[in-house]
């Protein structure tokens, strides 16, 4: 940004309209991206068609989660309407690595932004499936591990241990030269240890928060709401705690670091990167408009270099 966090990024190159984040080989021609499973990009472009292409706005595409293999989701109702934000158990629903690369990965090469692959497992052995079989596509600019879902059993464990995150990383950084991020929880007691263990580890950069561990009761029944429970809470509710635990791992970490958690405007963008982002997601708020990123994007640019140098780590 030439804002307030210019000249203080080594991430970043100061040359076209926005700088150019870099995070490894991935180059993101602005600082908007998508949070994982909140943009369908292929819904996106059966609906929108090839305008979709022209304006693309993602500075690069972040996929929902998969799984080694096929999973069905959790069992409805899937969300529940918070004040300012919501509640989502959608528990992964995915065709598994070998449908992705089948149905999935063909139609997203084509979108005219870089391919980050977002992968889960429930062990060691089931993420080397996956970074092996994404790793190995062209097509694929980078891969997201995600540690820090909060609907699957088991899928918190490791993004709430610095050591078990440091081992994954350190277990699957060698058998990929494609960047690895590693999507961080806000479901632990010390998010920058856990952000410190995976730059250790051999990630390329960090990306937070996943959601937050949440509970709704049906007001006619007094119990869950949820299918399955309980869920993860996001939306402009956790942009606060967002911002703390972003302010918190980006001054522990030297890789990127990609700020999310209830971003609505260029304004709450433009606090991320104050507070040592190199770039930002919009997750939640695509939900309601499709076209949220792109405005965000553009009330970004809009906001660059009127603010002064802050940096608050
Ligand atoms: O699919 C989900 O339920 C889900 C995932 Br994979 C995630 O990482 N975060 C979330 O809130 N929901």
């Amino acid at each position: 940004m030439n804002g307030r966090t210019s000249g203080s990024d080594p991430h970043t190159d100061h040359s076209g309209t926005f700088d150019v984040v870099e995070i490894g080989s991935l180059r993101l021609e602005h600082p908007v991206l998508n949070g994982s499973g909140t943009f369908d990009a292929i819904a996106a472009r059966r609906a929108f068609g090839d305008a979709l292409l022209e304006r693309f706005p993602f500075s690069a595409f972040v996929s929902k989660t998969i799984t080694p293999e096929p999973r069905a989701g959790n069992p409805p109702p899937r969300l529940f309407e918070t004040p300012s934000g919501m509640i989502n158990s959608i528990g992964l629903p995915n065709k598994g690595l070998d449908g992705f690369l089948r149905d999935d990965l063909p139609q997203l090469a084509e979108l005219p932004v870089p391919l980050v692959v977002s992968v889960m497992a429930t062990d060691q052995e089931g993420f080397r499936s996956l970074v092996d079989g994404v790793g190995s596509r062209d097509e694929v600019a980078a891969i997201e591990l995600n540690v820090s879902c909060p609907n699957v059993k088991s899928g918190l464990i490791v993004g709430e241990q610095p050591a078990e995150t440091m081992a994954l990383c350190e277990a699957l950084r060698p058998l990929t030269e494609k960047p690895l991020i590693v999507k961080l929880t806000p479901n632990t007691a010390d998010p920058a240890a856990v952000a410190v263990a995976a730059e250790q580890g051999g990630a390329d950069a960090v990306s937070l928060i996943n959601t937050l561990r949440a509970t709704a009761l049906d007001p006619a029944t007094g119990t869950a709401w949820l299918g399955a429970g309980s869920g993860g809470l996001s939306g402009p509710a956790v942009r606060p705690i967002a911002l703390d635990q972003v302010r918190r791992v980006a001054g522990e970490v030297t890789v990127p670091v990609i700020g999310m958690g209830g971003i609505e405007t260029g304004s709450d963008a433009l606090d991320f990167l104050a507070l040592g982002a190199s770039a930002v997601a919009v997750g939640t708020a695509s939900f309601r408009d499709p076209g949220a990123g792109e405005r965000v994007r553009i009330e970004l640019e809009a906001l660059r270099g009127q603010a002064p140098a802050l940096h608050l780590n």
